[in-house]
């Protein structure tokens, strides 16, 4: 089954591998402005909220979460309390400066144990996350669904989570019962409200342009990468101007996470950054004076 959670550019390129011609599967739409897309879009989701209770059975009692066990649906006598309003799992929400919109993305954390868990690793908006999820329109179509684990780099799928999974911890790996089997255990959970300009946007990919986007989802490990090969983790070089845009120390119009050479002095930051011949940690990493407390050699064009 395809993942729809691809990227449209990704998704539209594997349609064009894999069949001569999709007349079921119109184009995109001519694309609107963000802005105005954003605003209509924050409305829906905000009287989807107020609208919706959000409830967790254990249909299968076996104690792990699954993306199936979430429900959400119109408040009724037997369930009166919005999602806006429960308690259970409080509404949060991040601002996501991109396209020049400040994008308000509500997200829920269903595991209380949340981010004060030691053993839950992060992922940066670049990393690659094992996930099992489900994704939903807001009238309740379940436009795509992988139960069981599977994993995807954040910057092959919608936007929207490269900015939100960072807001979650993965769990570990053990055997509870003995039997040798490994499981996913206390693994962040949620449910992310995504405005479409975050999603699909103009594309019919979910079933009809300008959708918000409703993900469910566990996640239940982080691979760290280094996405340009550096030797510095990604997850040490993705970081965010107040403007929204990604870090590039030397202003070449590379971001330092996609920067082989960070300060562009002529030396990859590969070679800068080795010490005898190895790579360090990041800590470790030295300034030009052969200390770890200055600007890093890697980040100084003085020095190489
Ligand atoms: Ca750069
Ligand atoms: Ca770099
Ligand atoms: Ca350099």
């Amino acid at each position: 089954m395809m993942n729809k959670i691809l990227s449209v550019v990704g998704l539209l390129s594997i349609i064009a591998l894999t069949s001569c011609k999709r007349d079921d599967v119109p184009g995109p739409e001519e694309a609107r402005p963000h802005a105005e897309v954003y605003l209509e879009d924050l409305a829906k989701i905000e009287d989807y909220l107020q609208s919706h209770y959000i409830k967790i059975n254990d249909d299968n009692g076996n104690g792990k979460l699954e993306v199936t066990e979430v429900v959400m649906d119109s408040i009724n006598a037997e369930n009166p309390i919005s999602i806006w309003d429960q308690t259970d799992y409080p509404l949060q929400y991040k601002i996501v400066k991109l396209y020049g919109v400040d994008f308000k993305v509500y997200f829920l954390k269903l595991d209380a144990k949340g981010d004060t868990d030691a053993d839950g690793k992060k992922p940066c908006g670049v990393d690659k996350v094992w996930v099992s999820y489900k994704g939903n329109l807001l009238n309740g179509t379940q436009f795509d669904i992988a139960v069981n684990q599977t994993d995807f780099n954040l910057i092959d799928v919608v936007k929207g989570w490269e900015y939100i999974m960072p807001e979650f911890r993965a769990g570990y790996y053990a055997a509870p019962n003995g039997d040798g089997v490994l499981n996913p255990m206390n693994y962040g959970s949620g449910v992310m409200f995504l405005p479409s300009g975050l999603g699909y946007f103009n594309s019919y990919v979910p079933g009809e342009t300008y959708a918000p986007l409703i993900f469910t989802f566990n996640l239940y490990d982080v691979v760290y990468l280094d996405q340009d090969s550096d030797k510095v983790l990604s997850r040490y070089e993705y970081s965010f101007n107040s403007d929204g845009t990604l870090l590039d120390t030397d202003g070449d119009g590379i971001p330092d996470v996609f920067d082989g050479d960070d300060d562009n002095d002529g030396y990859m930051t590969r070679d800068e950054i080795k010490i005898n011949g190895t790579y360090p940690d990041f800590d470790a990493i030295l300034d030009c004076s052969g200390t770890t407390s200055g600007v890093k050699k890697h980040l100084d064009a003085s020095c190489h």
